[in-house]
């Protein structure tokens, strides 16, 4: 047997079975997947890598049950649109829409960053940002604040005395997201970021397990998982200078090794 052909071999599985690394959605009609809260202080951060093949749907949600505030990040033709409440009334939300071109079945990164007044979004290399006014920044109360959802909000709010413990009640009613999620990482009001899993859900396969979640041996440092391998990131998490210092992206990018 040549080489070559015996590299084929070992190849073709691969190709047909089309192995997916991460958190898979698999329906649009009733997913969801609850994730632990987020203590979204106010410089707190969120990230995760999703991808789809559709240009439409809910990616995240949570909020401060019903009170005022909220943060739902959707695809919307194809970018990625954030929308956000943390100030008292409901009546200005912020909104982002950032990047093109989401489902084209590539990784894409999304990152949300709190910086008091001000809220950064980040999509892969793509940023904006927006300032709030008004007055309490803080978002909701962690106490008694939402899990955060993933691809779609559970059925038990379509009944109503629920729904109105939501603070976006529409985010209930849109599409849910049919594509994969990995890499959810939380700075939960601390310098160390970190790595979050799912608590349920619906519709969902978590098998085969993103890398992260096999083997980490990234110690102290933080594990990113890539197609195939992990990598570990220990520079940039830092509290430097009472200064959050930004992260590098490592999204798409196989067999990352990055300890320092
Ligand atoms: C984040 O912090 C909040 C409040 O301290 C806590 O309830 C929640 O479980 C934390 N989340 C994770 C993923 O540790
Ligand atoms: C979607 O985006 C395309 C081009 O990017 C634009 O022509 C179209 O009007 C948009 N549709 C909606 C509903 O915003
Ligand atoms: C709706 O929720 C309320 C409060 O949780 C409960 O008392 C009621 O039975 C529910 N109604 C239906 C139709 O599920
Ligand atoms: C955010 O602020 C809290 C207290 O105000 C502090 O403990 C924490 O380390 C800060 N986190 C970052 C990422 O700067
Ligand atoms: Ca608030």
């Amino acid at each position: 047997m040549t080489s070559k052909t015996f590299t084929l071999i070992l190849i073709i599985p691969f190709l047909i079975l089309d192995v997916t690394w991460a958190l898979n959605f698999l329906q649009s009609s009733n997913t969801y997947a609850r994730f632990p809260k987020w203590n979204a202080c106010k410089n707190a951060s969120i990230s995760f890598e999703f991808r789809t093949r559709f240009p439409s749907a809910l990616l995240m949600y949570t909020d401060d049950n019903g009170v005022n505030d909220f943060l739902e990040i959707m695809i919307v033709n194809g970018s990625v649109r954030l929308r956000m409440n943390f100030v008292d009334g409901k009546d200005n939300p912020i909104e982002m829409i950032v990047g093109q071109r989401m489902g084209d079945f590539n990784w894409h990164r999304v990152e949300v960053r709190r910086n008091r007044m001000e809220t950064l979004f980040y999509v892969d290399h793509f940023h904006d940002s927006r300032v709030a006014f008004g007055s309490d920044f803080n978002f909701g109360d962690v106490s008694t604040n939402n899990y955060v959802f993933f691809g779609g909000l559970p059925q038990t709010y379509g009944n109503l005395s629920r729904l109105s413990k939501l603070s976006l009640t529409s985010a209930f009613y849109e599409t849910r997201f049919v594509g994969e999620v990995r890499n959810v990482i939380y700075e939960n009001c601390t310098c160390q970021p970190q790595r979050v899993r799912m608590i349920e859900g619906i519709s969902l396969s978590r098998e085969p397990q993103e890398a992260c979640d096999v083997t980490n041996n990234c110690g102290a440092c933080l594990c990113i998982s890539g197609d195939e391998r992990h990598g570990c990131q220990c520079q940039g998490f830092s509290c430097e200078h009472g200064k959050q210092v930004m992260h590098e992206t490592l999204s798409g990018k196989k067999g990352l090794n990055r300890c320092a």
